[in-house]
């Protein structure tokens, strides 16, 4: 039979998204009942080509539900994904409440699909949009080469911050707009933009932010965590090293990771292009002669992580630099975690 799926979230950015892959994607679900908070309930919202009713989020609202996608923030993910699986709802969870949990799978669709079969919890989690860009393109080569370590330096689009940070840039945008006087001094970028930063800690218009995510030890971001920690989980290899910079730029959606991946093997960068060209999800852009390579303005809006930019080391014939960029709303939230819903709807067509 078809399941039944709830979206909860439904009015936010990556919510939009998610209706409206509901509607382009193989149809394999049943009834689709919109969830959001008290505020948004009564509403009704385009989702699969009719307009849906959107209802509060309460526990009753998972009754007949089989699988629920949600894209709230990481508290209410953690008072309500539980409320939903006691219910007999498999709940797919788009926050970073669960992600490190060892009873939840961390899973990337084209990486690791297996780990959704042991779900203890009832609770599958999806990964960051961070990590998610990044692993498409890391896990096929860590399968042909062994991967050792990952130097990474990310450059994260605003729609990360969701539309707050959209927002935020495009207003900073509008007060920057034709002065050229502006980010030649110190400080005048800043006065210009004034004090509302949204939610960045510094202007993100004309300038770029080496911080994203919240304080932990020893310096670190969150998001730098979440890309070590992550990757470890996905990959199965809890001792690997990884260490990101993890940076907000003035690009509104794709997320972008410049990687310095060191493997076992030894490896040249046409072998790499070949593992990368045939790997699910990716896309091979590296022709920088004729000016072409992976950016977010041509991602934006698509499903896969667009790679270029590859090169072998010169100091390391073990290590590989590259580039990738990948659409933070689509397969860094939304879309994985739709691809993760549609392999629990197969288990219920196999019923
Ligand atoms: C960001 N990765 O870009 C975060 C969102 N989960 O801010």
């Amino acid at each position: 039979r078809q399941p039944t799926l709830a979206v909860v979230g439904a009015t936010g950015a990556v919510g939009s998204v998610m209706r409206e892959l509901l509607g382009s994607r193989r149809n394999v679900w049943g009834d689709i009942r919109l969830v959001a908070s008290a505020r948004s309930a009564g509403r009704t919202l385009p989702c699969r080509g009719e307009e849906l009713p959107v209802h509060e989020l309460t526990a009753d609202v998972f009754d007949g539900v089989d699988v629920a996608m949600f894209d709230v923030p990481s508290d209410v993910a953690a008072e309500w994904a539980p409320v939903a699986a006691s219910r007999g709802t498999v709940v797919v969870d788009n926050s970073d409440a669960f992600r490190m949990d060892p009873d939840v799978p961390l899973v990337v669709t084209e990486v690791n699909p297996q780990a959704i079969r042991h779900r203890p919890r009832g609770i599958v989690a999806n990964a960051n949009c961070t990590t998610i860009a990044m692993i498409m393109a890391v896990a096929p080569l860590h399968r042909e080469y062994g991967l050792r370590e990952l130097v990474l330096a990310s450059y994260q689009s605003v729609s990360g911050a969701g539309q707050y940070g959209v927002d935020t840039l495009h207003d900073q945008l509008t007060k920057v707009a034709g002065d050229r006087s502006l980010g030649s001094r110190p400080g005048n970028v800043r006065q210009s933009v004034g004090d509302d930063l949204g939610p960045f800690p510094a202007p993100v218009a004309l300038n770029v932010v080496p911080w994203s995510g919240d304080l932990c030890d020893l310096g670190w971001s969150s998001e730098e965590m979440k890309m070590r920690d992550e990757t470890r989980k996905i990959l199965a290899l809890p001792d690997v090293k990884v260490s990101a910079t993890c940076v907000r730029v003035p690009v509104v959606t794709g997320h972008s990771v410049a990687v310095h991946a060191v493997f076992a093997a030894e490896l040249d960068a046409d072998g790499a292009r070949a593992v990368l060209k045939n790997a699910p999800g990716v896309i091979l852009v590296d022709d920088p002669a004729n000016g072409e390579f992976p950016m977010p303005i041509d991602a934006v809006g698509t499903d896969p992580s667009w790679v270029g930019r590859i090169r072998r080391s010169l100091d390391d014939p073990r290590a590989l630099d590259f580039f990738v960029t990948g659409d933070n709303m689509r397969k860094g939230a939304a879309l994985n975690t739709a691809q993760i819903a549609e392999l629990i709807a197969a288990e219920f067509a196999a019923r």
